[in-house]
């Protein structure tokens, strides 16, 4: 009798054993490791959405999959990430298209002063655009998510109230919004967004033009202690993972990925946004930060220097046999 109930408690521990090693999520030491690569430092946003992601990820394959995430350059930098990436140094990596303005020619077009009034509005035109035409420049990796900060503005050590100001000083841009700065009078100086805290504590630049997040997040508010309301041009983003690797996960971990990247890429530009404004009101707190709006008056003249930017590229992308017109009318269908 003894012997039965002891058997029958055996049988059902093992039982069950084999029922939490068939279910359970598994430890660990068994999950698909990943590494994602991002450029920027950990408080910035392109990091603050891998963060997001990956806990998004990790709870949703129920931990089939392990991010490991690598902020700041460390895994890859800004310029090298889309061919590390290609070649498998990192599985994933987050890159700003406008460091490699050649490279991706429609997705760029994003950056054209075409009126994207924020973030979340931004990001959706660039998914739209990107699900349509399908660049050729994407075709060696995975997307997984494509987001826009929100517009630019020009954050400076000294006051820009007019064109006249703003002509020959130095500011930091880099891509479209280079051209922009050049179109306005002022001299662009080309560098990754990480690159800019050295060269605004050396002086080698005398401000830079970006959104406002960076006031905070960069502490740029420490040095920039005006900043003119432009609002002209985003810059577009895009988070790719190397092909071969994606392919080789499991179907249900796949769509995981897959059906979160609409979501990833609005959560992203919401999240912009929202720090866009926490961004404003602590530098006018904490560091008298003086926001400068241009009258209505002054605003059609700096507009009206930018008119010929957009006629540019649709004859140069037209010239390389894109449908450009086409491309450019999509996109403001989709800012509608
Ligand atoms: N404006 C682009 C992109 C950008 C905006 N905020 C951040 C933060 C961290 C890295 C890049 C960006 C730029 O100026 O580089």
């Amino acid at each position: 009798m003894v012997k039965r109930a002891f058997c029958t408690t055996i049988s059902f521990l093992f039982f069950i054993i084999t029922c939490l090693a068939l279910f359970s999520t598994p430890a660990a030491a068994d999950a698909i490791n990943l590494n994602y690569a991002n450029f920027p430092p950990a408080p910035t946003f392109p990091c603050v959405q891998m963060e997001r992601w990956k806990v998004e990820v990790e709870k949703r394959t129920n931990n089939q999959v392990a991010i490991n995430t690598f902020p700041g350059g460390t895994l890859l930098e800004a310029k090298g990430m889309m061919d590390g990436v290609i070649a498998g140094q990192a599985d994933i990596g987050t890159i700003c298209m406008a460091y490699q303005p050649g490279r991706f020619i429609i997705t760029n077009a994003t950056s054209l002063p075409l009126g994207i009034p924020d973030a979340k509005t931004g990001s959706m035109a660039l998914l739209k655009l990107y699900e349509k035409y399908k660049p050729k420049a994407f075709e060696e990796v995975v997307v997984l998510a494509m987001f826009t900060n929100a517009p630019g503005n020009v954050m400076s050590m000294v006051p820009v109230r007019t064109l006249e100001d703003i002509r020959g000083l130095d500011l930091r841009a880099s891509g479209g919004a280079a051209q922009i700065l050049k179109a306005w009078g002022a001299n662009p100086v080309g560098m990754p967004m990480p690159a800019t805290v050295e060269a605004l504590q050396k002086g080698t630049v005398k401000g830079l033009f970006s959104s406002l997040e960076v006031m905070k997040d960069f502490k740029f508010a420490e040095n920039c202690k005006f900043v003119t309301m432009t609002e002209t041009v985003i810059y577009p983003f895009s988070v790719i993972m190397n092909k071969s690797k994606f392919n080789s996960l499991p179907p249900d971990v796949q769509k995981v990925m897959m059906d979160m990247k609409e979501e990833q890429s609005l959560w992203t530009g919401a999240y912009m946004d929202e720090q866009i404004k926490k961004a404003i009101a602590w530098s006018k707190e904490s560091n008298n930060v003086e926001f400068i709006s241009l009258s209505a008056e002054e605003k059609a003249r700096w507009d009206a220097k930018l008119e010929f930017i957009t006629q540019d590229w649709i004859k140069d992308a037209t010239e390389k046999g894109l449908p450009a017109e086409e491309i450019i009318k999509d996109i403001r269908a989709y800012i509608q």
